[in-house]
């Protein structure tokens, strides 16, 4: 509990044994639930996991978004707080993030991963690509978003019975993003977060992703529902 408020941590996990016991060894203990979503993993993260108390659900078609949505369905707190299960994004400032959230009287808390400090953690072709999408996505919802792609944020779980969560694959991200900055009763809010390198394996293909998550955002823009992708 942290300030009378229940919280759960979901983080999707493909192979990520290394990473995985980082992020469990570093979770605050006022988080009530952990979530592991753990995409058909041929290695021991599930293991690992379950060592650290966290819950395992077994999600077997593969994909990020259909891991957060099969990890949603399983979370009971009353904020949702969201990583990556590779210790990229860091599990102490969660209490902080939620500081931010509460302070900022927010619904939906996107931590930003710039200005980048860490030399290594992202390299040129990420950050001209994650800009190219950032700067799209804050143009066609008018309103400026620096972090469209980042992974980690705080939100309140009812406010995902309003939104239509369609993507199983990376642009999970940008949608849930979008779909909180529809929703004029949802108050978006963004701030900065230190994200460095990853370990283990990157699953993130960075040309196919990043062109789809481009075209993805059109089409949810243009379209009046996206179809399944
Ligand atoms: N790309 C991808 N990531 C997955 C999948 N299932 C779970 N994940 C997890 O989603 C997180 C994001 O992937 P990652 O390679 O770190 O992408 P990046 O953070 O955008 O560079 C990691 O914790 C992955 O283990 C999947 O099917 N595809
Ligand atoms: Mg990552």
């Amino acid at each position: 509990m942290y300030k009378g408020l229940s919280i759960t941590v979901v983080i999707p996990c493909l192979n990520e044994e290394q990473g995985i016991e980082q992020v469990l060894k570093s979770m605050p203990a006022f988080v009530d639930q952990v979530i592991v979503v753990d995409n058909r993993s041929t290695d021991r993260t599930a293991q690992v996991a379950r060592s650290f108390g966290a819950m395992v659900i077994r999600e077997d078609v593969r994909g990020y978004g259909r891991s957060y949505k099969r990890g949603f369905s399983a979370a009971t707190g009353d904020v949702i707080v969201t990583l990556d299960g590779d210790h990229s994004y860091p599990p102490d400032a969660i209490s902080y993030l939620i500081e931010a959230f509460l302070h900022l009287e927010a619904d939906f808390l996107n931590a930003s991963r710039f200005p980048v400090r860490d030399r290594h953690a992202m390299s040129f072709k990420h950050k001209i690509g994650n800009l190219i999408l950032s700067v799209a996505m804050s143009l066609l919802y008018f309103q400026w978003v620096r972090d469209s792609q980042s992974g980690m944020w705080v939100f309140r779980r009812s406010i995902l019975e309003g939104m239509t969560l369609e993507s199983d694959s990376m642009a999970f991200s940008e949608e849930i993003k979008i779909e909180a900055l529809k929703n004029p009763g949802v108050r978006f809010q963004e701030i900065s977060i230190q994200y460095s390198s990853r370990l283990g394996e990157i699953k993130l293909n960075p040309w196919r992703d990043g062109c789809y998550n481009l075209w993805f955002l059109f089409r949810k823009r243009f379209t009046s529902r996206a179809r399944k992708c």
